[in-house]
């Protein structure tokens, strides 16, 4: 079977971690706005279409299925793609760590967006200084430090094996990495296993070549990871 999945073009943006969960898994799909334009989403949002009416992409349609929200997707996604260990408290644990990742890429988001996400970045910059700075200081080090632990006790993994999950933090991992270069030096020495878990992802067979296609879009200054040199810093006071 053929997934669609729909999100914005020229990001990568949320769409990302439901893309990388397909690409691993070899799985058929289709970028539906990659190929038909952003006007393939509208009638979704404006409830035309049939199944649950998305908020906001990514979405993805299976069958009859309409799924959004990205953590919710992964969750229908990883014991079809084998990206999930079995059994209830595995599925309930996956779900509960890619919905703290969801947490912090909205703080992420927000950093360079404090007051609106409508408004431009120039115009909320001051905002964004302060914002961007308590990310570095505080948020970034509890966030990053958290999944650290959790790969730690996963022997390598967030699960205890390959999951959705790895793959998001891959992501998050990346993301941060253009987004906030000084921070992430500074962090790097706190978060080995997260970095050791990076290389295994992006040394998997179907992701590898992934990050080498056409389809994996740099990062750059309109999806959620953006790099702003005034933002950027480290992550102690005296930085
Ligand atoms: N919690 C949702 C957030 C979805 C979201 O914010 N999507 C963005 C693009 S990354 C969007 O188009 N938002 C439109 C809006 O919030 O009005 C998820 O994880 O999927």
């Amino acid at each position: 079977m053929t997934y669609q999945l729909y999100y914005w073009t020229g990001i990568q943006g949320r769409g990302e971690f439901v893309r990388l969960a397909l690409e691993d898994a070899g799985a058929d799909y289709i970028d539906v706005a990659r190929v038909a334009g952003d006007d393939a989403i509208q009638p979704f949002l404006d409830g035309e279409r049939d199944g649950a009416r998305p908020f906001a992409p990514p979405f993805l349609q299976s069958r009859d299925l309409v799924i959004a929200q990205v953590a919710n997707i992964l969750h229908a996604l990883g014991p079809r793609l084998g990206l999930v260990p079995e059994g209830e408290a595995a599925r309930l644990q996956a779900l509960q760590l890619q919905l703290t990742i969801a947490d912090l890429v909205t703080e992420i988001h927000d950093s360079h967006h404090p007051i609106a996400s409508a408004a431009y970045y120039e115009d909320q910059q001051d905002a964004a200084k302060r914002r961007a700075q308590d990310l570095r200081m505080q948020r970034l080090p509890k966030f990053l430090g958290y999944f650290e632990q959790i790969v730690v006790r996963g022997g390598g993994h967030a699960l205890g094996t390959h999951s959705y999950v790895d793959l998001s933090l891959f992501q998050v991992v990346r993301g941060l990495d253009y987004a906030y270069p000084q921070a992430m030096a500074a962090l790097s020495p706190k978060i080995p296993q997260l970095r050791k878990l990076e290389a295994r992802v992006a040394a998997r067979p179907n992701i590898a070549a992934y990050l080498a296609s056409e389809r994996r879009l740099a990062f750059n200054t309109n999806g959620i990871f953006r790099h702003y040199p005034a933002l950027d810093g480290g992550i102690a006071a005296q930085d």
